[in-house]
């Protein structure tokens, strides 16, 4: 399969698994799982030429992991990065010391005043690298990577959770947390 049509069907899986399912008419369950027969022929209904091998590429080498097939093989759904609510069932885990978060330095003084906030996604979304940091700042303008104390954060009783490929949850982050480069 072509590099163009992986993408574009990671992304058409993005939409349809993270934020807006009735563009294709598709309903997910309480834990964010849809069929897959149905995905596809809802999406070839609405002209999106999807097809159960390019899914299957799709979930296995996407770079990020951003979807799981469910063990019964019937069933796909997004790893994080939901918009609609959606419950991932994730266990609260004790995070490590440090992580780091991504973002634009047009953000600096808003974050500076009212902390990390989840926007329209259902978590703040932390890495453990700071390379993936970088990435995910670039997404949004001149990078900035902010170290979050998530050790000292896990010990004030708040909760942290770590997706299917590994992206850190969290709910907000005070800016009391926060260490500026
Ligand atoms: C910023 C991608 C102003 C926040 C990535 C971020 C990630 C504030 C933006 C996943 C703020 C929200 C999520 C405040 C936070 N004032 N701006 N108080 N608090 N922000 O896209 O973390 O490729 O919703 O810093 O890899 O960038 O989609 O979140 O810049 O894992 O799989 O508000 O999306 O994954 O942006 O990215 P987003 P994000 P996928």
């Amino acid at each position: 399969m072509t590099a163009v049509s992986l993408t574009k069907t990671s992304k058409f899986l993005s939409l349809v698994l993270r934020h807006e399912p009735e563009a294709i008419g598709l309903t997910l369950d309480a834990n964010g799982w849809a069929d897959i027969e149905e995905l596809i022929d809802l999406a070839n209904a609405s002209g999106k030429p999807v097809t159960r091998a390019l899914i299957d590429e799709v979930v296995r080498d996407n770079d990020k992991q951003r979807f799981a097939i469910s063990e019964d093989g019937l069933r796909i759904r997004a790893n994080q990065g939901h918009s609609i609510e959606v419950d991932l069932a994730l266990t609260a885990l004790e995070p490590p010391a440090t992580l780091y978060h991504g973002t634009a330095t047009r953000f600096a003084k808003s974050i500076r005043n009212l902390g990390l906030v989840k926007q329209s996604r259902q978590h703040v979304h932390l890495s453990s690298d700071q390379a993936t940091a970088i990435k995910v700042g670039s997404r949004h303008g001149k990078p900035l990577v902010l170290k979050i104390r998530s050790g000292e954060m896990h010990a004030r009783g708040l909760a942290f959770f770590r997706s299917e490929n590994g992206v850190w949850l969290t709910d907000a982050v005070a800016a009391e947390f926060i260490d500026w480069p």
